[in-house]
């Protein structure tokens, strides 16, 4: 089978991309390849953060590579926190981010907010980008205790739960990353 690294130390994403492309790739991601660092995403955008990560792998391993930059865009703050989801509010602990999210929004009627995925994937050194959005709503409370990040307070448009209410397989088939996904693997199809 084809081998594809995914540029994430992010292990619940390794489990998503690996069950969506079960079958057709195996998919290395950091760990497997020895990449050991915390590649600084540094860029403004998610599009130049995947890069950053992708490009990196190239660089030093030499290997075909895609990486994805993903976060919560919340229509009443400004789409925040955007770039900065993983570390919102000072680490990377999901309930604190969850929390300030909650609390910005407090009182606040609009709770519209849509989930965003962009994939860079490296082939023979040329960068092919790959977008994929889904929108929502953030709920007042928790709900549910799948998925990770910001999944228990994110409730896609069409449906009365939250992500982390749903199985995996679920919020794979809808889901922004499985968007992305979809259109990486769509243009691998044709090459
Ligand atoms: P890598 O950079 O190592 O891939 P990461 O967790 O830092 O892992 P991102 O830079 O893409 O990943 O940060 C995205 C953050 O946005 C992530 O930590 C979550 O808090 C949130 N996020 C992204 N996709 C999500 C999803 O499907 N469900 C819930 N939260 C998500």
């Amino acid at each position: 089978m084809r081998k594809l690294v995914f540029a994430t130390n992010n292990q619940h994403k390794t489990e998503e991309i690996r069950a969506a492309l079960e079958g057709k790739y195996e998919v290395l991601n950091l760990e497997d390849i020895g990449c050991l660092v915390d590649i600084p995403e540094t860029a403004d955008t998610f599009e130049g953060n995947a890069t950053l990560k992708s490009s990196y792998v190239v660089k030093h391993f030499h290997l075909d590579c895609f990486a994805d930059d993903s976060g919560l865009e919340v229509e009443a703050l400004n789409n925040e926190p955007g770039i900065y989801s993983a570390r919102y509010a000072g680490s990377r602990d999901s309930l604190e981010n969850i929390q300030m999210v909650l609390a910005r929004l407090e009182g606040n009627p609009n709770r519209k907010a849509r989930f965003k995925t962009v994939i860079s994937l490296m082939l023979n050194s040329q960068n092919h980008i790959f977008e994929g959005i889904i929108e929502g709503t953030i709920r007042t409370a928790l709900s549910g205790s799948k998925g990770f990040g910001y999944d228990p307070i994110f409730q896609p448009a069409g449906y009365e739960i939250t992500f982390a209410e749903m199985d995996m397989a679920e919020k794979n088939k809808i889901s922004h990353r499985a968007i992305a996904l979809k259109k990486m693997l769509e243009f691998l199809k044709g090459i």
